[in-house]
């Protein structure tokens, strides 16, 4: 019997202009596990899209009891949750994708490994990289930093708008805008073709998740209506 093929599930309303992807990429360095869960829930429970756990210096027996802990948090149906980087801990612990980096393994090969409609994206820094993941058969990718933010200046400049724009307009797959994103330059990402945002302090240092996902659903509504 041949093998189904895998199947892309990421629910069709995500990423068009009227409902763009928003992800929370947590950081627990500066919450600690017992506020990062809480922070995770509320982000949940205010309406975030995609939580991706990115806890990338935890130890892995500690990595795995905050994983575990994060897919047992109560979800709605469209909403996914995506660990980063550690494939092993994603299957073992049930969850819906992955978030491949540049020392992770490659796209390819857990595109063809991985179950069927198990979600895989990828970071990339430049076009070739991004048409290379989506070649390979990631559902997403996430570009940047697109603006400037205090963990990424060791890197060099930010990429900037245009650089955003040159990469959504080359794929078919859903490109998030990371780094420095805020109430103030969603918009702009937005416009540029971005099929959503994903970002770090954004969700974290706020006081409420809830607050910041009803200003984002205006701004939002604001570049809806903006003519194109
Ligand atoms: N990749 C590119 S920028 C970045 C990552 C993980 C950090 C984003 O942090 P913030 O606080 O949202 O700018």
């Amino acid at each position: 019997m041949r093998n189904k093929p895998p199947q892309r599930t990421l629910p069709s309303r995500f990423g068009s202009p009227f409902h763009p992807i928003l992800c929370y990429v947590t950081d627990r360095s500066s919450l600690g596990e017992r506020r990062l869960l809480r922070r995770v829930r509320e982000a949940l429970e205010a309406g975030v899209d995609w939580v991706q756990l990115r806890e990338k210096e935890t130890p892995t027996t500690e990595l795995i009891q905050i994983a575990e802990k994060v897919v047992q948090l109560p979800r709605e149906s469209h909403q996914r949750v995506i660990l980063n980087d550690r494939l092993d801990i994603a299957l073992a612990c049930g969850f819906d994708g992955i978030h491949l980096g540049g020392t992770s393994f490659p796209v390819g090969v857990v595109r063809r490994r991985a179950p069927a409609g198990f979600i895989v994206g990828a970071s990339v820094h430049q076009l070739e990289e991004a048409v290379a993941a989506e070649r390979a058969g990631a559902n997403y990718v996430i570009f940047g930093p697109v603006f400037p933010t205090p963990s990424k200046l060791k890197y060099g400049p930010a990429q900037g708008i245009q650089r955003l724009h040159a990469v959504a307009s080359s794929l078919s797959i859903p490109v998030l805008a990371i780094g420095g994103i805020s109430l103030a330059n969603c918009q702009e990402c937005l416009k540029a073709g971005a099929a959503g945002i994903a970002a770090i302090s954004l969700f974290q240092t706020s006081r409420s998740v809830r607050g910041v996902l009803s200003q984002l659903r205006v701004a939002e509504a604001g570049f809806n209506a903006l003519p194109s």
